[in-house]
């Protein structure tokens, strides 16, 4: 991702030659760089709350669709599949189709089953408040038709309408929200613009400028014109388009659509929200407003193989834990070469749907946990001065351990739509003893307990706790590294499928990675730790604010990729411990740490 850090000089650097040549569009690079320097970007927006940002902060759930040329491919080019993400087929790392083959190939694109009152539908009874359409990814085919480019849908198909304007006339009359996906600065089939041919067809010699104001803004204001109000045009990728255009681009967007929001992928940091790595539900809570997308398989465009669905308990739990974080959840579907949507993918969300449909204060609305984190068993939210538990994993005791909570509390009950089963609570210290009703062992996907305060904002002390009758994971991104290197990466595994760590690496003679963990019960906690590496490793864990110094130390495997190995049984005795990981042996520059699991000995 080293494309999108940019270095600080060159930026400053850009910025004053941009204060001097910006000063006559209506947004300025000052002005851009104020509302995303010292302000967060919701306190931005919030002086201007439109009704995007509360569609976007509040309804915090939305439908992606990567549906383009590249879906009737679904993965296969002359009779060979290729694995990875359905709408990269084109590109050199996957199939490599030369360009007039690719688009020749529109001829025989005709997504007759396409049906935009459906699709709406769908989204609406899964719970979701907006869809989000490529209207062009990086292949250069829009899905639309548009005067600017005849690569389209309209011009270039058998298929002989607008699947735009079908679906922003049912998000209309269905009353969701509509946002265009869009390609900015890749586009394999036209020239000068990134990755795309360096010649036009005489073969003169073309530059981004030509891509840019022949096809990209042109279409950009097609977008934005022609299919009544949009809530959202999501850029991709910029690559390295300039501040200037990135301006240009932004000031388009909103001159003909004020209300529209723009993603952060739009380049220079600009745009209104941030959109997480692909795939990815942060660990703690993230302040501002923000979106993490997710792929309900492993590829955004259709795929004949994909077959990976997230199951509908799945898609709750990660529609939860980013709400949980302080997100909005932006789940893909990529419907199929005919235009279907896939009946797995349908399965899963319309069974989410009903379960939402059931609690919906703790979705639409609701804010951050109180805690930063997950808990042992699941997440919390708040909404209208009450906590919520979200129980993803019931314990099999039926009860669950909290620490910290500030509040007092007033009431707590065990949620079923309409239905609510009274849940006692024991006070011990910083500790709450929850025990719930054996109601809770139904069959439903996430149990819901709300829980009544005493009128003041949910407060609760962020420390990490151990949970007696669970296991508990902690990652490295919680423990303060000392003697050794913090780091963060992105790989992908298969081809466009993107995973992400913390880890700790770099390990020097006194390197450790500390954890300050509140225990409640006092006893063994069976340790295991996450890594990757080479060869074999040994490792130590220290109990550091023991007399003692009590620890354990074994010799594990290691391979290349992240792993659990257990390490041994330690005592902790109750209140807040201090434990440290040390490597002993091992390649101290790569082994990687990633995390530390605690499971009480029963
Ligand atoms: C991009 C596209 O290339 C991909 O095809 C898909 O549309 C996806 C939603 O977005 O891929 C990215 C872009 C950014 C990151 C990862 C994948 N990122 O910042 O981690």
């Amino acid at each position: 991702m080293d494309h999108i850090k940019s270095n600080l000089s060159q930026r400053i650097l850009l910025f004053t030659i941009l204060l001097i040549s910006v000063l006559s569009n209506p947004v300025s690079a000052q002005e851009m760089n104020e509302m995303w320097g010292k302000q967060s970007n919701k306190t931005r927006l919030a002086s201007k709350e439109s009704e995007s940002v509360k569609l976007f902060r509040d309804g915090n759930y939305g439908l992606f669709l990567h549906w383009g040329l590249y879906s009737h491919l679904e993965g296969k080019w002359n009779g060979k599949t290729y694995y990875g993400i359905g709408e990269w087929i084109m590109h050199p790392s996957m199939a490599g189709i030369p360009v007039d083959d690719y688009m020749a190939s529109a001829a025989n694109f005709n997504p007759v089953n396409f049906d935009a009152e459906k699709i709406v539908k769908l989204a609406c009874d899964a719970g979701m408040k907006y869809i989000i359409l490529t209207a062009k990814h990086h292949e250069g085919f829009a899905m639309f038709h548009s005067e600017a480019d005849s690569f389209n849908i309209v011009d270039a198909t058998p298929f002989d309408r607008d699947p735009l304007l079908e679906l922003s006339r049912e998000c209309q009359r269905q009353g969701i929200g509509l946002g265009f996906y869009y390609s900015q600065s890749q586009d394999w089939t036209a020239p000068g613009a990134i990755k795309g041919p360096k010649t036009d067809k005489n073969g003169n010699e073309v530059s981004f400028d030509d891509y840019f104001y022949r096809k990209c803004l042109p279409q950009v204001t097609e977008l934005c014109t022609k299919y009544g109000p949009i809530s959202l045009i999501w850029f991709d990728t910029p690559g390295n388009i300039s501040m200037d255009q990135v301006l240009e681009l932004y000031n388009t967007v909103k001159k003909y659509q004020p209300d529209a929001l723009i993603s952060g992928r739009i380049g220079h940091n600009m745009g209104d929200y941030r959109t997480l790595g692909d795939m990815e539900i942060p660990s703690a809570n993230a302040e501002g407003l923000w979106e993490a997308c997710d792929v309900i398989n492993d590829t955004w465009g259709y795929n004949w193989f994909d077959k990976n669905w997230k199951t509908p308990k799945e898609v709750v739990t990660n529609l939860l834990s980013t709400v949980a974080r302080g997100g909005t959840y932006l789940l893909n579907v990529g419907p199929a070469g005919d235009g279907s949507m896939p009946r797995e993918a349908v399965y899963s969300l319309e069974k989410a749907g009903e379960w939402i449909k059931r609690y919906p204060q703790v979705v639409y609305g609701s804010g951050a946990s109180p805690w930063g984190k997950a808990l042992p068993w699941g997440d919390a939210v708040v909404a209208d001065s009450s906590l919520y538990l979200l129980v993803f994993d019931m314990p099999v005791d039926n009860t669950l351990y909290l620490h910290g909570l500030k509040n007092r509390v007033e009431s707590m009950n065990l949620l079923n739509g309409d239905m609510a089963t009274p849940v006692t609570w024991e006070n011990n210290g910083d500790w709450l003893k929850v025990n719930v009703p054996a109601a809770a062992q139904g069959d439903d996907y996430v149990n819901v307990i709300k829980v009544e305060l005493d009128g003041n904002e949910a407060k609760a002390d962020t420390a990490l706790f151990l949970s007696p009758n669970s296991p508990v994971k902690y990652g490295v991104e919680f423990a303060t590294a000392s003697d050794s290197h913090p780091g963060y990466h992105n790989w992908k595994e298969k081809f466009g499928e993107w995973k992400h760590a913390h880890f700790i690496n770099k390990w020097g003679e006194n390197g450790k990675s500390t954890w300050e963990v509140e225990v409640m019960e006092p006893g063994y906690y069976q340790v295991e730790l996450e890594y990757s590496g080479e060869k074999r490793v040994v490792w130590r864990v220290t109990l550091d604010n023991d007399a003692d110094s009590s620890f354990i130390q074994n010799q594990q495997g290691a391979l290349p990729a992240y792993m659990f190995k257990p390490i041994g049984w330690i005592y902790l005795p109750a209140g807040r411990q201090s434990l440290s990981v040390s490597l002993v042996e091992g390649n101290r520059d790569i082994t990687a740490l990633r995390s530390i699991r605690l499971s009480p000995v029963k």
